[in-house]
């Protein structure tokens, strides 16, 4: 960090942004221009490859649904998404959290070509885990807690997700729905856009209810905010709406970087704000699908959590539902 005054303000900015718009550029952040295009190009190649080769790290339960989705296999409110994906989940070794992260032990399955696949993108990952940290720690001082108020016990250890994803444009009619990822808000605490440079098709819904595009602005991180921070900031903090329809004539690549609490933290409203705490309404036991408002099984890239019986709070209230 700079000076004081410099650290203030940004904490000023980020507050302002989270309040009003629930999304904002992230610029100066240190991931270098070049890098963030180097992991759009492998994953465009990986993405232009035949269908059988892409099979090859095809997603099942097996893998612990990381690996390779086809179109329309990811699915919002029904109906299903006009976009192709890798998905990748910080790798759960067996029984790390016992019950509760089964479903989701494994490691990542990557392509094998390019060879540096795997490297780049691990590389990436720790930069857009360092980088999340870092927001995370300014978004702490914004909501009045100390510095590493979301370290430690809450996302000391966080859980992230990464979606390398492809929007085609060449899609027959009788496959095609409107939408390359339908209206949705994410369910985890940020996350971080890395989208191609000159194609707009990520529309954000403003508090007038207009959709606007997050128009690429070169270098830049689009950075929104997810339901979890809505807990944890006790709704002060709202997510916002969001959907991918890519009108262009080309393919467009994203590659959104989902950070999360630690797998086994309590979803619930921190202890240093004011205010009448958000309440439990409703825990479903044995729910995989826990992600807030997105409790459809086809929804496999929100397979993160596993609810268990519990009060409100408490160790073992991994994801809660709220009013
Ligand atoms: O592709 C994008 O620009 C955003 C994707 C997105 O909203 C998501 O995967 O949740």
């Amino acid at each position: 960090m700079a000076n004081d005054a410099d650290l203030l303000e940004v904490v000023r900015l980020l507050d302002n942004a989270c309040k009003e718009a629930g999304f904002f550029y992230v610029k100066g952040h240190g991931i270098t221009e070049s890098l963030m295009k180097e992991v759009r190009d492998v994953t465009r190649k990986f993405f232009q490859l035949p269908y059988e080769e892409k099979l090859k790290i095809k997603m099942t339960p097996q893998s612990g649904y990381r690996g390779y989705q086809r179109i329309g296999e990811n699915v919002t409110k029904g109906k299903p998404d006009m976009h192709e994906a890798i998905d990748c989940y910080t790798p759960i070794r067996p029984g790390k959290y016992g019950d509760l992260a089964k479903p989701m032990e494994g490691s990542n399955l990557w392509p094998e070509n390019p060879t540096n696949f795997e490297e780049l993108l691990e590389n990436y990952i720790n930069l857009c885990r360092d980088l999340s940290r870092k927001i995370m720690r300014g978004i702490a001082l914004a909501l009045g807690g100390a510095i590493d108020a979301f370290e430690g016990e809450t996302a000391g250890d966080a859980f992230w997700v990464l979606r390398l994803i492809g929007y085609p444009v060449d899609i027959p009619e009788e496959q095609r729905t409107d939408t390359g990822c339908g209206a949705h808000t994410d369910y985890g605490l940020l996350t971080l856009v890395n989208q191609d440079d000159d194609i707009c098709a990520l529309e954000v819904q403003n508090r007038s209810g207009e959709w606007i595009y997050a128009t690429p602005i070169p270098g830049t991180f689009v950075c929104n905010i997810g339901d979890m921070l809505k807990v944890w900031s006790n709704g002060i903090y709202q997510p916002t709406l969001h959907r991918v329809v890519n009108n262009s004539p080309r393919y467009r690549v994203s590659v959104a970087f989902f950070y999360e609490s630690n797998f086994d933290a309590a979803i619930e409203p921190v202890q240093f704000l004011p205010g009448e705490n958000w309440r439990c309404r409703e825990v479903r036991k044995g729910c995989v699908w826990g992600a807030l408002g997105k409790e459809s099984p086809d929804e496999l890239r929100h397979v993160i959590s596993w609810v268990q019986p519990c009060g409100c709070g408490g160790k073992n209230a991994l994801k809660l539902l709220y009013l």
